[in-house]
């Protein structure tokens, strides 16, 4: 059954696509439209031609699941090519999202209508791609170069009041009822006649606007290779013809679909829809209702959870047993708002009723009639068991309980209620209000329920979550301890601070993992350390971090860390103190010290983050690899392009990876380095951590 239908309207047919969820176009749904336009052009009846779809969305692009398997015809760019040679008008009605190939497609179409909330886009740099059939040809011929680049290499979408401004589109849809509003603007177009875009000529630009791109976009598209190949294509359309810049585009968009880079930005694109299929949770999973928030502690956590909160239309009171952090809390929610509209991010309106759902309280009563309670107090076990047995005696039943531990064992902060069902852990990372990731921790009572409200919480907070299960450091917090003690050894072993955080941050890291305990402040993970009691028996372990702590060199917020840093600075400076600290004390602990290549830095730290992630899967502390990729290119600043640990571990192969793993277990022993059994069993099997979902 094809899922593309027509049906005459008079003298005009109708072309439906409906291929749930987001009508790809699917090698089906292309050859649906082919023949569908090719009976239409041939029928002297048909006057006009509408190209619509059902659902909830107009084409959302290319179907990516087809991306990397032997392409199918029809090809897009010669269905976008038919469309537009045809002599009967085409018009596309757009509702939802045109998206990369569903808009190139609409700009082969004569004409174009969309209904008042509907947005286009070409958002294929997200995919490590550019728009591969004749959308950077297109685009430039209706809203010039310059707006074409924006839109290409932002990769968002632009709504129909935008799109009919900058002529990308020719109408908007008044009455709600698009497809009647497509039959009438049909009397137009067929008075019109067929206007093709490939015979318009992109507008004037000067010549430099492509070197300015390059230069400002820079800083954001370090390390990718498709943003300055969109910059070419839409070159090559100000000054060749439409043929020769389709043909350009095409070569451009088969090296970049070719690319590493692009297979690991699909492999993000499907790991983070992917992390809402939680095993025994599903859309007949019971959802709790959540409308008003108790979050308690006003620390920078609890500040930024609650301003989470209110932005996404939830009741907050802020809970805390000091005055003075009570109103630091509010300060801070209130600084957000205010930055919020300077920045022109929030309207006036939305920051006086977010605020006017906002409280303060110092006392557990006033928060009973909750639904739900995040607590993000002092990370002591203690502390936050007795928060959570004073919640259990005022909380109503059904009330949601949440902690936003980064460590702590969930169970036993559970155990301190009788109602551990209802208790899970819901960590957000910092600052609460921009990082996307929320690892979800699931105690061994944690109803299905809460897991499925939790999910459905992390969504209307825009974010990211994912469910792991518990143990010491989750899954983000767990891997950065082989991560960060790779680093802390190289510091001993001669590898200087900056030279470390260059290394991972050329590869892609977002920082390197000085500056990154720097910022976070070196105390905090000297506290936690302390309070741990299964550490390994190595003098090293941490030795450089635990000294400098030691020494009130707490990081940026000391203006002095690792690094030093001027008066109000945030740069990173090397400090010539520490290297003479980290030599003597490499000396005092007989460390060897040696020069340390780059790969050698790669392969430590990255592999590092890899065995442990295999243990993760070991431990079933998570359903599936992606859910680790997610994890860690959200939450910890790894490169999205590589797609993550765990699929980077794929692509490079788990044969190399286990190879430089026993070499590693061979050199440092094998308290660190023993390679997981499942790391073995792929390797040698010449399966992937991928192949196990
Ligand atoms: N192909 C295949 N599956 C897709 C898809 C696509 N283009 N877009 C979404 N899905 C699946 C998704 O995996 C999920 O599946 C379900 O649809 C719902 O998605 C030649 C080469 C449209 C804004 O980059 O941005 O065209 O998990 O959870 O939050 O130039 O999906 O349910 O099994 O994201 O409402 C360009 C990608 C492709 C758009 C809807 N297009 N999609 O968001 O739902 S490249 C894109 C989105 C291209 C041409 C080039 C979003 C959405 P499942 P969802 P949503």
């Amino acid at each position: 059954m094809s899922p593309v239908t027509s049906a005459p309207h008079g003298a005009v047919t109708v072309i439906t696509v409906d291929n749930p969820p987001v009508n790809a176009l699917s090698q089906a749904v292309r050859e649906g439209i082919a023949s569908a336009v090719a009976i239409a052009e041939a029928d002297d009846t048909c006057e006009a031609i509408i190209i619509t779809c059902a659902g909830r969305t107009f084409i959302a692009g290319a179907d990516i699941k087809e991306f990397g398997k032997p392409p199918l015809e029809p090809y897009l760019p010669d269905l976008v090519s038919q469309v537009e040679t045809c002599e009967t008008p085409v018009i596309a009605a757009i509702h939802g999202t045109a998206l990369g190939g569903g808009f190139e497609l609409a700009m082969g179409c004569h004409y174009r209508i969309a209904a008042k909330n509907a947005a286009v886009g070409l958002p294929e740099v997200n995919l490590g791609l550019l728009p591969g059939a004749s959308g950077t040809q297109r685009l430039p011929r209706l809203t010039g170069a310059a707006k074409a680049l924006d839109v290409i290499l932002s990769g968002r979408p632009v709504n129909a009041s935008a799109a009919l401004e900058y002529s990308a589109i020719d109408k908007v849809s008044e009455s709600g009822d698009l497809v009647a509003d497509a039959l009438t603007f049909a009397k137009e177009c067929i008075a019109l006649g067929p206007r093709r875009i490939r015979e318009l000529a992109v507008p004037e630009v000067d010549p430099a606007l492509f070197d300015e791109t390059r230069k400002k976009i820079a800083p954001r598209t370090r390390g990718l290779i498709s943003p300055e190949k969109i910059v070419q294509a839409v070159e090559w359309s100000t000054r060749a013809s439409f043929d020769e810049g389709c043909a350009k585009e095409r070569e451009l968009f088969l090296e970049c679909m070719a690319s590493s880079q692009s297979a690991g930005l699909r492999h993000a694109f499907f790991a983070e829809r992917a992390v809402g299929k939680v095993p025994g949770v599903d859309r007949n999973t019971p959802v709790r209702e959540l409308n008003s928030v108790a979050i308690i502690g006003a620390g920078t956590m609890g500040a930024g959870i609650a301003y989470n909160c209110l932005t996404s239309g939830m009741a907050v009171t802020l809970l805390d047993n000091s005055d003075d952090g009570l109103e630091r809390g509010a300060n801070t929610i209130r600084g957000l708002y205010a930055g919020g509209v300077e920045r022109g991010k929030i309207s006036e309106d939305d920051m006086q009723a977010g605020l006017g759902r906002f409280e303060t309280s110092q006392n557990y009563a006033n928060i009973s009639g909750v639904d739900i309670v995040i607590e993000a107090v002092f990370e002591n076990m203690a502390v936050k068991k007795d928060v959570f047995a004073a919640l259990d005696k005022v909380l109503k039943p059904g009330a949601v309980l949440a902690t936003n531990t980064s460590t702590l064992n969930i169970d036993e902060i559970a155990s301190a209620t009788r109602r551990p069902e209802d208790v899970i852990g819901l960590h957000f990372f910092s600052p609460a209000h921009i990082m996307r990731l929320l690892e979800i921790v699931r105690g061994k009572d944690t109803s299905k329920e809460i897991i499925a409200t939790s999910l459905t919480l992390a969504k209307r907070l825009r974010k990211v979550g994912v469910v792991v299960g518990n143990c010491f450091g989750f899954v983000g917090n767990r891997m950065l301890y082989s991560y960060g003690r790779e680093n802390q050894f190289l510091l001993l072993e001669g590898a200087a601070p900056e030279y470390i955080d260059k290394t991972l941050y050329d590869w892609g890291m977002a920082m390197g993992p000085n500056v990154m305990g720097d910022l976070a402040g070196l105390d905090v993970g000297h506290k936690v350390r302390r309070e741990r009691t299964d550490l390994p028996d190595d003098p090293r372990f941490y030795r450089v971090a635990d000294m400098l702590a030691e020494m009130g060199r707490y990081g940026q917020k000391t203006g002095k860390g690792t690094y030093r840093y001027e008066d109000g600075s945030r740069k990173p400076v090397p400090d010539a103190e520490v290297g003479a600290l980290i030599a003597a004390e490499s000396e005092r602990l007989g460390v060897q010290r040696r020069e340390i290549s780059g790969d050698e830095i790669i392969e430590r730290c990255i592999y590092g983050l890899v065995v442990e992630g295999a243990r993760i899967l070991e431990d079933g502390i998570v359903t599936r690899s992606g859910d680790i990729d997610v994890v860690w290119t959200n939450g910890y600043g790894f490169p999205r392009h590589r797609g993550g640990p765990m699929h980077y571990a794929d692509t490079t192969g788990l044969d190399k990876i286990y190879e430089k793993v026993c070499e590693f277990e061979a050199r440092f022993g094998s308290m660190y380095w023993e390679p997981p059994v499942l790391l073995k069993e792929l390797a040698e099997s010449g399966r992937k951590f991928s192949d196990l979902a």
